[in-house]
């Protein structure tokens, strides 16, 4: 884009002489250093106008509002971009890609995949896609809850997506809801924090293999949250999967969180939960 402006300037100025004010104005053209790019606002349109659209937002803090239509796709590229997914069943098969930077992306659909690429990104999700019980689709690998072939929902469908990629990824969760990560965690990778945000959710299924899909190699899943929110983890009897640990200070925040740890043959996860989450023990 044209990154010039036109600025002016006025300058006042009291004579010694008599007490007498001259007063200049003069514009001035100011040249916009590169990598200074103003951000833009892209809004994709609806329904079948909308359809297959591909929208590339390049360089500068860039909102993209996704149009309620399928196949959509939207890239933030460089810098810290908002990307807001279409919602609704007309928005299927959207994908957002935030490019360098950290981007938010706002998920509302179905059927999506998100990807954060380089960056510390967030990835806001208010469907009721992660409810537990209606996240159908799933291959059942895990095969623990069994549910999954009774589900009757769709809505998080087999090719849904959330990948974090490089960076301190966050996962956060607007809406009041039943999470089973169970259902849910071999369709998000790359993610360090899970954020149970505003209101009150519950995580009420996590195991070792969720936190191996869902986290990069570190294999450490921070979790915040607050009082009204709780995570159900199995600490007891002989098929116990998680070992309550010590409790420590995020040096930066102050936040305090308990360690939480699971181990199966080479493989050793950590969580960190936030002291504000009930921890529900079975
Ligand atoms: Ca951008
Ligand atoms: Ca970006
Ligand atoms: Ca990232
Ligand atoms: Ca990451």
């Amino acid at each position: 884009m044209d990154s010039d402006f036109n600025l002016n300037v006025t300058a006042t100025s009291t004579e010694s002489n008599g007490g007498v004010t001259a007063t200049t104005t003069q514009g001035v053209i100011v040249d916009v250093a590169d990598g200074v790019v103003a951000g833009d606002t892209i809004n994709m349109a609806d329904g079948k106008d909308g359809k297959d659209d591909v929208e590339k937002a390049g360089e500068g803090n860039d909102t993209i509002n996704m149009g309620n239509a399928k196949d959509q796709k939207a890239y933030g590229e460089a810098d810290d971009d908002t990307i807001n997914m279409g919602d609704g069943k007309s928005a299927k098969g959207q994908e957002a890609h935030g490019g360098d930077g950290d981007d938010t992306i706002n998920i509302d659909g179905k059927d999506f995949a998100a990807y954060g690429e380089a960056g510390d990104d967030t990835f806001n999700v208010s469907s009721n896609d992660f409810e537990a019980g209606k996240s159908g689709g799933k291959s059942g690998k895990s095969g623990k809850s069994g549910k999954d072939d009774q589900n009757e929902g769709e809505d998080f469908e087999g090719d849904s997506l959330i990948d974090g990629g490089e960076g301190l990824d966050t996962l956060t969760f607007s809406n009041e809801m039943e999470i089973d990560f169970g259902a849910i965690s071999d369709n998000i990778s790359n993610m360090e924090v899970i954020d149970l945000g505003e209101g009150a959710q519950s995580i009420t299924s996590l195991s070792l293999d969720d936190v191996l899909n869902m986290t990069d190699t570190d294999d450490i899943l921070r979790i915040d949250g607050d009082a009204s929110d709780s995570i159900d983890l199995n600490t007891t009897g002989k098929d116990a999967e998680w070992t309550l640990g010590d409790f420590k200070t995020d040096a930066e925040t102050g936040a305090t969180y308990q360690e939480v740890t699971s181990g199966e043959g080479d493989a050793t996860v950590t969580l960190e939960i936030s002291t504000d989450i009930n921890i529900t023990e079975s």
